[in-house]
């Protein structure tokens, strides 16, 4: 079954919310009417997702909520997030250590015991009652491994500031939202199918076992939720009990999450406790006051919800590293895209006179990064910015800017990444 573009499957969406033929509990009707671009013109502009969290007072090793420990020479504390020092990647092979990958939490991580946790699987969407599965229930399921990367749509947002003077709302991510891990788990279209999905069933709401998120303005919007188009949940999602070879920690979902490749992380529900199969069209906080692009390039009732991933690359060097004058030495970096694998790395260390092509030591992957490096022997001391530009499978390559958009996501221009030739 096709993906339906995302828009059209939206305008569709939305006018039969307009028609009472679609469910939206806990979404705020003017977030709805914003959509339709009844009130555009007066609709102010989401805060919730603002950084300021009192988790920001927390010691730089530790973040209120994380369960894992976060050596600073991995992680950087954002509010309740972690994010991973791109550094820390080099030399770490082609899967992220489980110990070194990125943490968003909206809220904290839960205590789940994995002998109670079931999976329930409901709605309007299936030809009978709910369906109720164990972990056991999912372990005698046929298994699948798939590698992916999972990345914060706002993975880059800081570089809207600090590269294009531009203010955006939400965690000033650098490059580090992102990590790549073998799932293994079991096809969500088989317990799907098991459930007794039918076929007008339209969209699939996975639901996270975590407190409900209460915006700094103190709204509560629910347990995290956000819904699929059914095409994508039967298409390659995972839900996922082991992440490289271990069983899923819980900082990362223990004891099952909902893996969506080559998608916003967002969709990669973690802690899933049950999902929603509707033959109405869905809607929540997650696909409508955020994960939509508002800004001046942007249509004024917003973007349709996001799905795929942007291009990016980072380069595996501390900001403004210093390297010695006269020295080669070997620039190492990663890039991906959402749109398929990379095919090409380019580096500038003139400000984009000339490129030179990197190594790939990767093959292009889909929902994967590729590894790269690139020698340099820097001969002027002093400062230096290094580029790097990442071309994918659809020939598109990175630009030098991306056009602003409110809350900061789906950064993908070239980053300018300061060093130090001393
Ligand atoms: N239940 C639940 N699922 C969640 C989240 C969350 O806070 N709660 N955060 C989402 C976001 S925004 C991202 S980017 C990814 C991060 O996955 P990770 O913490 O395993 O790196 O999980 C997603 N799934
Ligand atoms: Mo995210």
């Amino acid at each position: 079954m096709p993906v339906t573009p995302e828009h059209r499957y939206d305008q569709l969406r939305l006018r039969q919310w307009l028609d009472g033929r679609a469910r939206a509990d806990g979404v705020a009707r003017r977030d709805l009417f914003r959509l339709l671009g009844a009130s555009a013109a007066l609709s102010a502009l989401p805060t919730a997702l603002q950084s300021a969290l009192p988790g920001a007072a927390a010691p730089a090793h530790a973040a209120a909520g994380i369960r894992k420990p976060l050596p600073p020479e991995w992680f950087t504390v954002r509010g309740t997030n972690a994010e991973t020092k791109f550094d820390a990647l080099a030399g770490t092979g082609y899967h992220t250590p489980n110990e070194r990958f990125f943490v968003r939490n909206h809220t904290s991580t839960p205590a789940l015991d994995p002998a109670d946790w079931t999976l329930t699987v409901w709605g309007s969407g299936l030809r009978g009652d709910p369906a109720v599965f164990g972990l056991d229930d999912l372990r005698a399921l046929p298994t699948v491994t798939r590698s992916a990367v999972v990345e914060c749509a706002g993975n880059g947002r800081s570089l809207f500031a600090s590269q294009q003077g531009q203010s955006v709302s939400g965690t000033a991510w650098t490059l580090g939202a992102i990590g790549a891990a073998r799932w293994r788990g079991v096809r969500l279209a088989d317990v799907l199918r098991r459930a007794g999905i039918r076929r007008d069933a339209v969209d699939v709401m996975p639901r996270g076992l975590d407190a409900e998120y209460v915006t700094p303005d103190g709204a509560s919007l629910g347990r995290v939720r956000r819904p699929l188009p059914v095409a994508k949940a039967l298409d390659d999602v995972v839900l996922a009990y082991e992440m490289n070879g271990e069983a899923l920690p819980p900082d990362h979902g223990s004891p099952v999450r909902v893996v969506v490749p080559s998608w916003v992380g967002i969709a990669s529900v973690k802690w899933v406790g049950d999902v929603e199969v509707s033959a109405e069209p869905l809607y929540s906080p997650w696909n409508t006051a955020f994960y939509r692009l508002w800004g001046p390039t942007h249509p004024a009732e917003g973007s349709p919800p996001l799905t795929r991933q942007t291009l990016k690359t980072a380069i595996e060097l501390p900001w403004n590293a210093s390297l010695p004058a006269g020295e080669r030495h070997r620039v190492t970096g990663r890039s991906w895209s959402g749109a398929g694998g990379v095919v090409r790395v380019e580096t500038s260390v003139d400000g984009g006179h000339h490129w030179r092509s990197a190594r790939l030591l990767d093959p292009p992957r889909r929902a994967g990064w590729v590894r790269w490096h690139a020698d340099w022997r820097p001969a002027v001391p002093g400062p230096a910015v290094l580029l790097a530009r990442a071309t994918d499978t659809t020939g598109r390559t990175q630009p030098l800017s991306t056009a602003h958009n409110t809350q900061g996501y789906l950064f993908d221009a070239v980053v300018r990444h300061p060093v130090t030739v001393t």
